[in-house]
């Protein structure tokens, strides 16, 4: 009831500036080159439809920018750019879901996750209206991302997107993501993690005070990927559109070693790809983001990063391990 699966919307979101070092912005590009999306069109029944968002041109570029036209802004660095790039991440994600299209965004730093999570949120309302089809977030993640300007230590918005997505983090004064309002921001209480073993203090603290579900790899561990799905959707709910945050350093290493912050004792390949097909039987599924491909990191096992990411993407599909 919630999307038309024969169309599929790919934004193609090539951004690296909420990120200590750039290379992000060629993970889409080397995703949609590796031809999953052809195969995704032939052995599934969808069609493709993409948006090129640029870091040189639609999105903004710091790089170019010095730091004298986009200086820190309560601690953030590149504020003005990166609240930009997520606004127009937000408004094409808006557009597609507003007419009931699976949005599939492809990273990218997950700092564009305060564009998805903002565009899904803000079209289920208009579409819906009330609170009876609030967006279900999963965010599958070794890192929480929940980071508020005051509490990041890094001051790098990639960790921040939960906070600015939800309205805990609000940028004071100087009118940085000042575009965000009520009507785009998610609920915490429909918002579980799946995979967190690296958070940093502040962050547990923010995940306690507001009542996070959170389900870290200690706990896949403990009870098992499909206990764990069991328990996510239970408490999610069945009559709910969920948008799957995927971001590529919840698997470990050893399948995803092409990315910004690879940490230890992730998901195996395995496992991710249950939770994507979890998610796909719900029926549920209005959208995905993929994202924190970082090409630069490990040339040599970029191949193995890419066919990590088309497995989990495929199976969000419901296109059979076996096509893959
Ligand atoms: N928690 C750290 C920070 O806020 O800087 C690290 C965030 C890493 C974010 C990676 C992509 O998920
Ligand atoms: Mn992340
Ligand atoms: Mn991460
Ligand atoms: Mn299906």
């Amino acid at each position: 009831f919630l999307t038309d699966h024969s169309c599929l919307a790919i934004i193609a979101a090539r951004f690296s500036c909420g990120a200590p070092r750039g290379g992000a912005e060629l993970g889409p590009g080397a995703l949609i080159d590796s031809r999953i999306f052809s195969v995704i069109q032939s052995k599934g029944s969808y069609v493709c439809s993409f948006d090129n968002l640029s870091q040189d041109k639609s999105l903004g570029n710091a790089i170019e920018s010095s730091d004298d036209s986009d200086p820190d802004v309560d601690g953030m660095k590149s504020p003005r750019t990166v609240s930009l790039a997520a606004k127009r991440v937000s408004e094409c994600v808006y557009a597609h879901a507003r007419q009931g299209r699976f949005v599939m965004t492809l990273g990218g730093d997950h700092s564009m996750g305060i564009g998805t999570l903002t565009g899904s949120a803000r079209a289920l309302r208009e579409r819906f209206g009330g609170t009876s089809a609030e967006l279900s977030v999963l965010w599958v993640d070794a890192h929480a991302d929940i980071n508020t300007p005051e509490t990041s230590l890094s001051g790098r918005i990639h960790g921040m997107p939960v906070a600015f997505a939800s309205g805990l983090a609000k940028s004071r004064g100087k009118n940085v993501f000042d575009w965000i309002t009520e009507t785009h921001l998610i609920n915490l209480k429909k918002f579980v993690y799946i995979g967190l073993r690296d958070v940093d203090e502040a962050e547990e603290n923010l995940i306690k005070e507001n009542g996070i579900k959170a389900f870290t790899m200690d706990d896949v561990r403990r009870q098992g990927i499909q206990t764990i799905m069991d328990l996510a959707l239970e408490y999610l709910g069945d009559r709910t559109p969920i948008h799957v945050s995927y971001d590529i350093d919840s698997l470990d290493p050893e399948w995803a070693p092409s990315t910004g912050f690879p940490v230890t004792r992730g998901l195996s390949l395995e496992e991710g790809i249950y939770i994507s097909h979890r998610l796909h039987k719900t029926g549920n599924l209005i959208a995905m983001d993929l994202v924190e491909i970082n090409p630069l990191i490990q040339p040599s096992k970029l191949g193995k990063t890419l066919e990590s990411a088309a497995s989990v993407i495929k199976s969000a599909l419901g296109i059979d391990r076996e096509d893959i």
